[in-house]
């Protein structure tokens, strides 16, 4: 889908400063349009992704100087196509990732990457405390309980989910 934005056109006029709203009429419309530019594309969304439900998400509220924190999602799966889930991106972190968690052998809490997670048809994906997290590395900046943040997931079927899950302080 191709989109015109009326934004560039506010370029114009930042670079024609000093120009009259008279003078900035007079230009020819094709100067004005060879100034338009097309807007990034949407990212794409199968069906079966834009069906999902957010059952439950939350960023943890970082503590100050935190480089990295954890967020959780629970979604369910109403079609009749499983999903992927193959990793994320969010406006706060430079890296973000999946991780497993759970307990080594000698009974210590551990997270170990995972590539991807799956949803199944009719099924619910739990990302919560206890069985894993989404990890958000390198903040930008340190969300605080009462914000929201913006986090898009990715999918194997090439779909990009956004979300804005609220920020709380746990546990
Ligand atoms: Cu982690």
């Amino acid at each position: 889908m191709k989109a015109m934005f009326l934004k560039p056109a506010l370029g114009v006029l930042t670079l024609g400063a000093g120009w009259t709203d008279a003078q900035m009429m007079q230009m020819p419309a094709t100067n004005m349009a060879g100034m338009q530019m097309t807007g990034p594309t949407p990212a794409a969304i199968s069906p079966a992704v834009k069906a999902l439900k957010l059952v439950q998400g939350w960023v943890s509220a970082a503590p100050p100087g935190a480089e990295e924190l954890s967020a959780y999602v629970e979604l369910s799966n109403p079609g009749r196509v499983p999903l992927k889930l193959t990793g994320l991106s969010t406006s706060v972190s430079g890296q973000a990732m999946l991780m497993n968690t759970g307990k080594d052998a000698a009974g210590r809490e551990s997270m170990q990457m995972a590539q991807s997670w799956n949803i199944p048809a009719g099924g619910r994906l739990k990302v919560l405390p206890g069985s894993g997290h989404l990890m958000l590395r390198q903040l930008r900046r340190q969300p605080q309980p009462g914000e929201t943040v913006k986090v898009t997931l990715r999918f194997s079927d090439g779909s990009a989910l956004p979300l804005t899950l609220p920020v709380k302080r746990f546990p």
